[in-house]
C-alpha cells in the first residue's frame, strides 16, 4: 500500500479549482501540469503551471471532458497522479478506473466507491443496511403507478418523486396531492430518460422548507476515517449554492458528533477513500436525513479549512499517496466562523443572467480573516463556455458577528469593472434581519429575491432586448459545451449537455 508521494500531478480542470490544487501541489513541492481548451490559452491556471497542455475546442465534451485526451497527457508529460477539481470526470467512475488502467492515480475515492454512490436507490439500500436515517421512501425504481399511489397513501402527501441518476434537482417533482401524481410521475420518469439517459424514479416523503446540511468527511486507504464538521448550505437557487457557512448555525457540539458520526458509516458502507461529503436534510425540529453522497472535493471546502485548519487539498494528495491520517477524530477542533460567497459573472438586475466579457479593472480585497480563491485577473475575457464562477471569497471570524463583518467589508471592497457580477447580492443577504438572526432555509433565498422582484423593473425594454440578442448569440455560435459543479451530473455524464450559460440565455430569450 506504500506509495511514494507524486512527482508530478494533472489537474483535469480550469478556473479557481485548478488555480486552487495548482497552490497545493506547489506547496508540497510537486509539479503541476494544466490542461486547457481553445477559449482558456490565457486562463490563469494556464498561467500559474509549470507545464500546459491544450486539449481541444471549448465544448467541454472536446475537452475538460475528454478522458482519452487527459490521458494523453498524462502520459506525455509523465504526471504520476490527477486531481480532477469539480464538475468535469470528477465523479466520473469510468474516468476513475480509466485513470487506474493507465496505472495513473487518481486523487478521489475508487471507480467502485463513486458507482455505488451515483445511484440514489443504490445508495439509500446501501444506507439501509447501514442502518443509516434517511428519508421515508422506497429504495428501488418504482415499477408502475399503482406502486407510486400505494407508497404515496402509506407515506403520507406532500410527496417527491426523484430521478436515480439525478442530483441538482433534474427528474424531481414535486407533489402535493394524489390527483397530480401521474402527470409528475410521467414527467419525472421523461426529464430523467431525457438528462441521465435512465428513467428510473423513486419517491421520498417531501419535507416542507428544509435545511441543507453536509457533513465533510475524510478517510485513508487504511481504514481511518474522520469528519471535519458540517456546512450549511440552506442558501440556494435553483439547485445552486450562494452562501455557505461552516458551522451550522443550528447545529451544536452533540448534533455535531451524531451527524458526523452517521456520515462516518455512510463513508465505511461505501467503502469511500479520500474527501467526500454526506449531505442531509434536517428538519424544523433539527432530525437529520441522508440525502446522497457527493464524492469529490465541494466548492465550498474553504469554509471546513478555516474553521478546522486544515488543508484539505493537501490532505487528498497524502491520502492518494498512501499515507495515513496524521490526526484522530478527537484532535479534530472546530475554531471560529466562516462564510463563503460564489463571485458570478451574473447581472443583479437581470435575473442573474450570465454577463461574460473583459475585465477591465479588477481591485480585490485581502485583509484579516478575508480568503479569496479566485481564476480571474484584470485584463481576462471571462469565456462564456463554461460556469461563470469568478471566484469565491470567504470571511473568517471568531464568531459569526465578526465574520459577517469581515466578508462585508471585503465585499464593499471588491471591484469588478467590465462585466456585472453578483457581488451587490451578498450585502444583501448578509445584512438580512432573517441572516443575521440565521433564521435559514432552502427558500430563504427565493423568498429574498421576491420582495425585490415585487418593485417595478427599472428598464424592462433594454433587459428584452439583451435577453433576445443574448439568446441569438448563443443559438448562433457559442459552442455546446458542459458546466461545472453547478450541475455536476449533467456535467459529468452528459459531454453533449449544452451550457449552463446558453440555456439560460435561451430560457430567458422566450420568456
Ligand atoms: C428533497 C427536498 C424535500 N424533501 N427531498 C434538491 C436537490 C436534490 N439533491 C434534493 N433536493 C431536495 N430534496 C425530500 N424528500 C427538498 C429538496 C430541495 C433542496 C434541497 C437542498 C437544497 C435546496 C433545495 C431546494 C429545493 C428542494
Amino acid at each position: 500500500m506504500f506509495r511514494k508521494m507524486f512527482n508530478k500531478i494533472l489537474i483535469a480542470n480550469r478556473g479557481e479549482i485548478a488555480v486552487r490544487v495548482l497552490g497545493a501541489c506547489h506547496e508540497m513541492g510537486i509539479a503541476a501540469v494544466a490542461v486547457y481548451s481553445d477559449v482558456d490559452r490565457a486562463s490563469l491556471h494556464v498561467r500559474k503551471a509549470d507545464e500546459a497542455y491544450p486539449i481541444g475546442a471549448a465544448a467541454a465534451a472536446e475537452s475538460y471532458l475528454n478522458i482519452e485526451k487527459i490521458l494523453d497527457v498524462a502520459a506525455r508529460s509523465g504526471a504520476d497522479a490527477i486531481h480532477p477539481g469539480y464538475g468535469f470526470l470528477s465523479e466520473n467512475a469510468k474516468f476513475a478506473q480509466a485513470c487506474a488502467d493507465a496505472g495513473v492515480k487518481f486523487i478521489g475515492p475508487s471507480a467502485a466507491a463513486m458507482d455505488a454512490m451515483g445511484s440514489k436507490t443504490r445508495a439509500r439500500q446501501a444506507m439501509e443496511r447501514a442502518g443509516v436515517p434517511f428519508v421515508p421512501g422506497t429504495s428501488r425504481g418504482l415499477e408502475s403507478f399503482e406502486q407510486a399511489e400505494q407508497v404515496a397513501a402509506r407515506i403520507g402527501y406532500p410527496v417527491m418523486l426523484k430521478a436515480a441518476a439525478g442530483g441538482g434537482g433534474k427528474g424531481m417533482r414535486l407533489v402535493h396531492a394524489p390527483a397530480a401524481l401521474k402527470s409528475a410521475l410521467e414527467g419525472a420518469r421523461s426529464e430523467a430518460e431525457r438528462s441521465f439517459g435512465d428513467g428510473e424514479v423513486y419517491i421520498e416523503k417531501a419535507m416542507v422548507n428544509p435545511r441543507h446540511i453536509e457533513m465533510q468527511v475524510l478517510a485513508d486507504e487504511h481504514g481511518n476515517i474522520v469528519y471535519l464538521g458540517e456546512r450549511e448550505c440552506s442558501l440556494q437557487r435553483r439547485h445552486q449554492k450562494v452562501v455557505e457557512e461552516s458551522p451550522s448555525p443550528i447545529v451544536d457540539a452533540d448534533m455535531r458528533r451524531r451527524m458526523g458520526e452517521v456520515a462516518v458509516r455512510v463513508a465505511r458502507a461505501a467503502g469511500y477513500t479520500n474527501a467526500g461529503t454526506v449531505e442531509f436534510l434536517v428538519d424544523q425540529q433539527k432530525n437529520f436525513y441522508f440525502l446522497e453522497m457527493n464524492t469529490r472535493l465541494q466548492v465550498e471546502h474553504p469554509v471546513t479549512e478555516l474553521v478546522t485548519g486544515l488543508d484539505l487539498v493537501q490532505l487528498q494528495i497524502r491520502i492518494a499517496a498512501g499515507e495515513r491520517l496524521a490526526f484522530a477524530q478527537d484532535e479534530v477542533q472546530i475554531r471560529g466562523h466562516a462564510i463563503e460567497c460564489r463571485i458570478y459573472a451574473e447581472d443583479p438586475d437581470n435575473d442573474y443572467f450570465p454577463s461574460p466579457g473583459k475585465i477591465t479593472l479588477l481591485l480585490e480585497p485581502s485583509g484579516p480573516g478575508v480568503r479569496r480563491d479566485s481564476g480571474m485577473y484584470e485584463g481576462w475575457t471571462v469565456p462564456m463556455d463554461y460556469d461563470p464562477l469568478l471566484a469565491k471569497l470567504i470571511g473568517y471570524g471568531a464568531d459569526r458577528n465578526q465574520a459577517i463583518g469581515r466578508l462585508m467589508r471585503a465585499l464593499n471592497e471588491y471591484f469588478v469593472g467590465g462585466i456585472k457580477t453578483n457581488i451587490s447580492l451578498f450585502l444583501r443577504i448578509l445584512s438580512d434581519p432573517d441572516f443575521r438572526a440565521a433564521k435559514l432555509d432552502t427558500g430563504f433565498l427565493d423568498r429574498l429575491l421576491e420582495k425585490k422582484r415585487a418593485e417595478p423593473p427599472t428598464d424592462s425594454k433594454a433587459t428584452e432586448v439583451a435577453a433576445i440578442a443574448a439568446g441569438l448569440f448563443a443559438a448562433l455560435g457559442a459552442p455546446a459545451a458542459a458546466a461545472g459543479e453547478r450541475s455536476p451530473d449533467s456535467g459529468a455524464s452528459q459531454p453533449s449537455a449544452a451550457s449552463n450559460w446558453k440555456i439560460a440565455a435561451h430560457k430567458e430569450a422566450m420568456r
